[in-house]
């Protein structure tokens, strides 16, 4: 209210704020009106501009009124009639100018225009009022119990009731006056007026029905007018014969194969989607829109509830497949652990029978963690995007099913928003399904949130966000289509919002009235909207009653023919359920093309060109920072001595593979420069603003391109989306670097959920490589561990087994371990472990604790004779020094991974223990390379062997490492521990006892007394 008063009071005084306002004419700056038939497309512009501007204008235009209406726009028009209309008796039939122009009429003129304006600006605030707020007074929930905003309480400047007119100084008498429609408003259809109860009753039916659309949040004039024509444009809502017959068909589907399935296996859990069936034909709709505008592969996630649904009725797996899921004696016979039912991804390609045109659809695995797939979706319709060239999502999109809990308490939700717009991350819109049942299991959404609506995550990025009561097919399958068109023309999310319930509990099996007495009581009541639609239809006479029922019974023999061949199925295949089939990288039953180690080196010239281009900036006029210069100038010295450094083996490791067409991608927290400012993959012109330059992408006319980004500060959205990434190929090196390995553990979930297990659980290979730096250096507890013991502990390789060495062993062991931890010591090794991930015959995840103080450590540098050809990766260095000549006379062999080793070779040199003391590193832990350990331990057999860590003795590498020793020397030789003692946290925070702590264990590795006389 004082909003508008404080309006109005602008345009009296002509303050100003007034001028802002009165730009609202096409944009352009208020001007006065010399032609009184010259139209301007706000038609309430006119009189708003005249009366800040001069009286002596609107005599003009009362003139030209007078001697005919049509003289003038129809803004003055309905102008002066509301003027006539309110004169004085006898005044009424003036027509002569001259008495206009005295000043008795012409200050009663100005009152009654002043009025006018104050209405037809209180007309359009009130418009403008329901376009903003009429979604909290929407009918939204099917059971009429309670408020999708959780809120009772409607705005005061909505009219529900005549007496709230008097908000905007209006009355009842006022209803039928005829007030001008603004430019932001599309009630009007072809009318420019409209009288006032006309003006409500379409802003009611536009925003108060069975759609709340909140969308005036969105900074950009078009597209809040793109969505304003659509929901306000009368009529709009018209469905043909035609569309309604399809909707109740899938209606019929989706409704039906539920109560097949509660039919058949009434004590299974399933998450029937009862209460939300409408969700079928939702999806079907949004996906022929999509179709029809060009759109050819759909990648999907989604939630356990109604999952199975989806796979039947969307994606269209066979029903037979489905319903074997629920024979119990079932077992799989391939590979791996498998998942329950409703977790299983499914990849399918069909013809959309709306469009006739090709669809891929692929329904991502995903695990109970509610909302982690959300980002590996967008990683893969980014990569599919990305390898078809689809740089603007006109091919690829993403569909995101969400549930009302999770997607308002999951903040992964968030994270994935706001990679939404990034340019390396963009799929170019999604469109987000919340299947809002009004509960998470048993919590009320009073308790599950402290936003309004489920929904409001998504206002972070300007996405408009569509509430619709489930319950209305129709307006479900309208607000489906105008997504699917918002997303093909703006290229930017959206979120329906299907307010619904669920009819029974949380699963099948659970007991809702426990918890929700009232509302399950409610929903006992509640008609199913099938019923309620195929009523409506019939009445209609859209069907009749027959055919309804034998669409019904049609499907119905469908499901009990599959259930028939279902239990002819003897055997179950995962691998029928891939989400990401890779066609030619396997054989045609999903075996590797081969079972043998490629070396992974490279020739001379490579490796030169490589380094040279590492070393120059290969556009011209293109000046760096002379930091960046001495950085370069010391690669090229390195090149010239064919040395390399850490940065320097990760170019030759990048660079080779583009040069054979692999794609890399390494993305990230300030990855581009290297958060050690070691790498500078991406150069900046220090003259010319948002000039760059990648040298990677400039090293063969023919590579691979290559693709360095900085990410959003997220761990757990950006590792998901490059999961995601790397499951749409083979032929792809895909990084994630974490800023420190310590941060690792906020993507704890796709770590645990998705990378350990995801071949055991989806029989899907996946190669991504995660570049995790750590090191106890002194720099605290959350700078120094990457937690090696927690992804150590996760690998699947048996500690008390020791293998049989047959074929190629180092492949078989990888072909059979669920991922490979590695930590390099040489650049080298790092260059030939990055080559090997992508020259293996399959693709395993491989974590990489990488360094900090070794990126510049003297010693830790390679020739490129290690990288030379017919050389490979090194997955334990041995001992090449003094103890090694005559190993017998070692006293001590030390086995350690990573740093430490630079300390150890350091202290024994000065310690004088070059031939008393062997130091092995091992370079790949896990798969723990038993056969390689086994040939040391043997050749140093008078030696203690010692497990020496810089890591407390509770982390590290230790317990993985020692129960391994202890197996390769059948128990027979004793495993002793020296490194840091158990402790709470990973590192300490103060640097005088680091360097003490290093000392003693440093102290404890060099005495060779340290362990005599002890027990273990
Ligand atoms: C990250 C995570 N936390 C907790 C759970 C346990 N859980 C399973 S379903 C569920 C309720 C989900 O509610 P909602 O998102 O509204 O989906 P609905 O089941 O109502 O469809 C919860 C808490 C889970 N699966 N994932
Ligand atoms: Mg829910």
């Amino acid at each position: 209210m004082s909003q508008f008063r404080a309006l109005v009071g602008v345009l009296r005084g002509g303050r100003a704020g007034g001028s802002q306002w009165l730009r609202a004419c096409g944009g352009a700056p208020a001007r006065r009106w010399v032609d009184p038939r010259r139209g301007c497309s706000s038609g309430a512009a006119p009189v708003l501009s005249t009366v800040a501007g001069s009286s002596s204008y609107m005599e003009e235009m009362y003139i030209a009124w007078l001697e005919d209406h049509k003289n003038v726009h129809e803004s003055w028009d309905a102008f002066f009639s509301n003027i006539h209309a309110s004169r004085p008796p006898g005044e009424a039939g003036e027509r002569r100018p001259s008495a206009l122009l005295e000043g008795r009429v012409l200050s009663h003129s100005a009152n009654m225009a002043q009025k006018v304006v104050e209405d037809h600006l209180a007309v359009h605030t009130l418009i403008r009022a329901y376009q903003i707020r009429g979604h909290h007074v929407a009918q939204l929930d099917p059971l009429g119990i309670l408020d999708a905003d959780l809120d009772h309480f409607v705005p005061s400047d909505l009219i529900t009731t005549i007496d709230k007119l008097g908000f905007y100084g209006l009355d009842e008498s006022d209803l039928d006056r005829s007030f001008q429609l603004p430019s932001t408003t599309f009630i009007g259809g072809e009318d420019t007026t409209l009288p006032l109860r006309e003006i409500i009753r379409r802003l009611e039916a536009s925003y108060c029905g069975h759609i709340g659309i909140e969308f005036m949040f969105i900074n950009n004039v078009d597209q809040c007018q793109w969505i304003r024509q659509k929901f306000e444009t009368p009529g709009i809502l018209q469905f043909t014969k035609l569309e309604k017959r399809t909707l109740l068909a899938r209606l019929i589907r989706s409704t039906r194969f539920e109560d097949f399935l509660a039919r058949k296996w009434s004590s299974e859990k399933r998450f029937g989607l009862e209460g939300c069936e409408v969700l079928i034909p939702a999806l079907k709709s949004m996906i022929d829109t999509s179709s029809s505008a060009g759109i050819d592969s759909v990648i999907m996630g989604m939630p356990h509830r109604g999952r199975l649904n989806v796979l039947a009725n969307v994606i269209r797996k066979e029903l037979d497949q489905i319903f074997c899921q629920f024979d119990p004696k079932l077992e799989a016979s391939d590979e791996g652990s498998g998942d329950v039912k409703y977790h299983l991804g499914m990849y399918h390609e069909r013809i959309n029978r709306e469009t006739d045109k090709n669809i891929a659809l692929s329904l991502m695995a995903n695990p109970s963690h509610l909302e982690a797939v959300d980002p590996v979706v967008q990683g893969k319709a980014k990569a599919e995007q990305f390898y078809r060239g689809d740089t603007q999502g006109k091919k690829v999109m993403s569909i995101l099913i969400h549930g009302d809990a999770a997607f308002a308490g999951q903040g992964v939700v968030y994270e994935t928003f706001h990679l939404s717009e990034l340019p390396s991350y963009t799929t170019h819109g999604t469109i987000h399904v919340v299947v809002n049942n009004q509960i998470g299991f048993t919590t009320d959404p009073r308790m599950a949130r402290s936003s309004p609506y489920p929904t409001d995550v998504a206002r972070v990025v300007n996405a408009p966000i569509f509430h619709v009561n489930a319950d209305d097919p129709e307006a479900v399958m309208y607000v489906c289509r105008v997504a699917a068109e918002w997303r093909a023309t703006f290229n930017k999310d959206v979120v329906i919002d299907l307010v619904c319930y669920r009819r029974f509990g949380h699963n099948e099996m659970d007991e809702p009235m426990f918890t929700q007495p009232l509302m399950y009581k409610q929903i006992r009541r509640q008609e199913h909207v099938l019923k309620k639609y195929s009523d409506r239809l019939i009445a209609e006479g859209v069907v009749t009653l027959q055919e309804y029922e034998e669409e019904v019974a049609k499907y119905d023999k469908i499901c009990e023919e599959a259930y028939a061949s279902s239990k002819d199925e003897k055997i179950l295949q995962i691998r029928h359920w891939l989400d990401s089939p890779w066609p030619d990288f396997f054989t045609a039953e999903g075996e590797p093309k081969s079972m043998s180690s490629v070396p992974t080196g490279l020739k001379e010239e490579v490796l030169q060109h490589i380094g040279q281009t590492a070393s120059s900036v290969p556009l011209d006029d293109f000046k760096i920072h002379p930091g960046v210069s001495r950085i370069l100038r010391s690669r090229a010295d390195l090149v010239k001595n064919r040395q390399m450094d850490w940065a320097l083996g990760e170019y030759m490791a990048f660079g080779s593979l583009l040069k054979d067409g692999i794609h890399v991608r390494l993305s990230g927290q300030d990855v581009e420069r290297g958060t050690f400012s070691h790498r500078h993959h991406v150069l900046h012109d220090q003259e010319v603003d948002k000039r760059i330059c990648v040298p990677m992408n400039h090293l063969w006319a023919d590579q691979a391109p290559y693709t360095v980004c900085n990410s959003s500060l997220s761990e757990y959205g950006v590792l998901g989306f490059e999961l995601g990434f790397a499951m749409a190929s083979p032929n792809a090196l895909i990084l994630w670097e974490a800023q420190f390995g310590d941060f690792n553990n906020t993507a704890q979930c796709i770590i645990d959920q998705f990378i350990s297990p995801g071949q055991a659980k989806w029989v899907r290979n996946n190669g991504i490589v995660l570049l995790l730096p750590h090191g106890m250096e002194g720099m605290g507890p959350e700078h120094s561990s990457a937690r090696p013991e927690r992804f150590l502990q996760m690998s699947n390789d048996d500690p008390d087994h020791f293998p049989e060495f047959s074929g190629d062993f180092e492949v078989q062991q990888l072909y059979d371990c669920n991922w490979i931890v590695v930590n390099c010591s040489t650049p080298a090794n790092y260059c030939h472990v990055l080559r090997r991930q992508i020259l293996l015959p399959f693709r395993k995840p491989l974590i990489i604790f990488s360094p900090k103080s070794l990126l510049r450590h003297p010693d830790a540098r390679s020739s490129f004779e290690d990288l030379a050809e017919g050389t490979k990766f090194k997955r334990l260095i041995p001992d090449v020094g003094p103890a090694s000549q005559n190993p017998s006379q070692v006293k001590r062999v030390i086995f350690c991974a990573g740093k430490v080793y630079y300390e150890l070779a350091r202290e024994r040199k000065q310690q004088k223990l070059e031939k008393e003391i062997a130091i092995i590193r091992l370079e790949q832990i896990s798969p723990f390379p038993f056969d390689l350990v086994r040939t040391e331990a043997e050749k140093y057999r008078n030696a203690e062997l010692v497990w020496c860590q810089e890591e407390h003795k509770n982390m590290g590498y230790y317990d993985y490492a020692r129960p391994r020793l202890l197996t390769v020397t059948a128990n027979r030789r004793p495993v002793w521990y020296v490194g840091r003692d158990p402790a709470a946290a990973p590192a300490t925070g103060n640097k005088f006892t680091h360097f003490n702590e290093l000392k003693r264990f440093m102290d404890t590795a060099f005495n060779l007394n340290a362990f005599t006389g002890k027990d273990l």
